[in-house]
């Protein structure tokens, strides 16, 4: 398939999706969303790929939904077709997703970001759900998913006010796994990428499952669920061979990758 709005390539076992609006700060327009799902049905399809990153430009990861797009928009329309659940794709992605952000990631574009597994950011990355300042309100999981990560408080804080929090304050709070250096975005997110690409794909997903499950379902539950896909794992050549593998003093040679 072709694209017109986002960048794809690999890299060693990892799909990196680029957004590629720079006019519209990457925001995210019907096209776009479209893309992005098509690229992750490839890139899930691809046995080679272990990880996949989604990143945008230096100056935004990604300005938010399409407001230009949006402002036409009537409920009834909105309703029958249900325009923005496209993005649904994103959170049933089976293989490990890192979300690379530099610069803006407001709106939905910051509820994209929520809906990978991890977000790494440039030092100059700016959070926040401002939807309030134009009569609406987070509508991809930023009321859902930003509450989980950082908590009521600063959820309030930020969907209520509009303000942006910048990535020091990010990672204080929970929403990002690290902070790194602006030119060192893409570098440092690929050696992640690349280290997770590198494990048994079956051990990873399991590992993915569980955590998610850790939102879904009540402790008990999800401590069951947890043991009987680690119980599960017994069946995998991979577990032979990370464990023999650690046993021989030897790097493993995993299959499922
Ligand atoms: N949609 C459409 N175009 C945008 C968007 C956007 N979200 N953000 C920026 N642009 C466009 C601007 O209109 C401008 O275009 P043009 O040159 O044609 O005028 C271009 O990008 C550059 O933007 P600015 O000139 O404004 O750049 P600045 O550096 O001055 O400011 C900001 C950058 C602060 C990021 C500013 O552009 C801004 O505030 N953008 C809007 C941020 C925002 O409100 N985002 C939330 C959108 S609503 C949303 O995401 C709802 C999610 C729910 C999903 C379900 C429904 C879709």
């Amino acid at each position: 398939m072709a694209y017109e709005n986002i960048l794809v390539e690999t890299d060693g076992g990892v799909g990196v999706i680029r957004l590629n609006r720079p006019k519209a700060l990457n925001a995210l327009n019907d096209a776009l969303i479209a893309e992005v799902s098509a690229a992750l049905d490839a890139f899930e399809a691809d046995a080679a790929i272990g990880c996949i990153v989604i990143t945008g430009s230096e100056k935004a990861f990604a300005a938010g939904a399409d407001i230009k797009q949006m402002s036409e928009s009537q409920f009834a329309d909105l309703y029958a077709r249900d325009p923005f659940a496209n993005l649904e794709r994103v959170q049933r992605t089976r293989k490990p997703l890192i979300a690379a952000v530099a610069g803006y990631a407001l709106g939905g574009g910051c509820e994209l970001a929520m809906m990978c597994d991890f977000i790494i950011a440039a030092g100059n990355a700016k959070f926040g759900q401002p939807e309030v300042t134009l009569g609406v309100m987070p509508a991809w999981g930023g009321s859902q998913r930003l509450t989980r990560s950082v908590g009521k408080a600063k959820a309030m804080d930020l969907c209520l006010t509009g303000r942006m929090m910048d990535a020091a304050e990010a990672e204080r709070c929970g929403l990002v796994a690290r902070v790194v250096a602006a030119d060192k975005l893409m570098e440092e997110t690929l050696t992640a990428a690349k280290k997770i690409a590198s494990m048994g794909q079956l051990s990873t997903i399991a590992n993915k499952e569980a955590i998610n499950a850790a939102f879904e379902t009540p402790l008990n539950e999800g401590l069951r669920l947890e043991r009987r896909l680690f119980y599960s794992l017994f069946a995998t050549e991979d577990q032979k061979e990370g464990m023999a593998a650690f046993i021989a003093k030897r790097p493993p040679d995993f299959k499922h990758r």
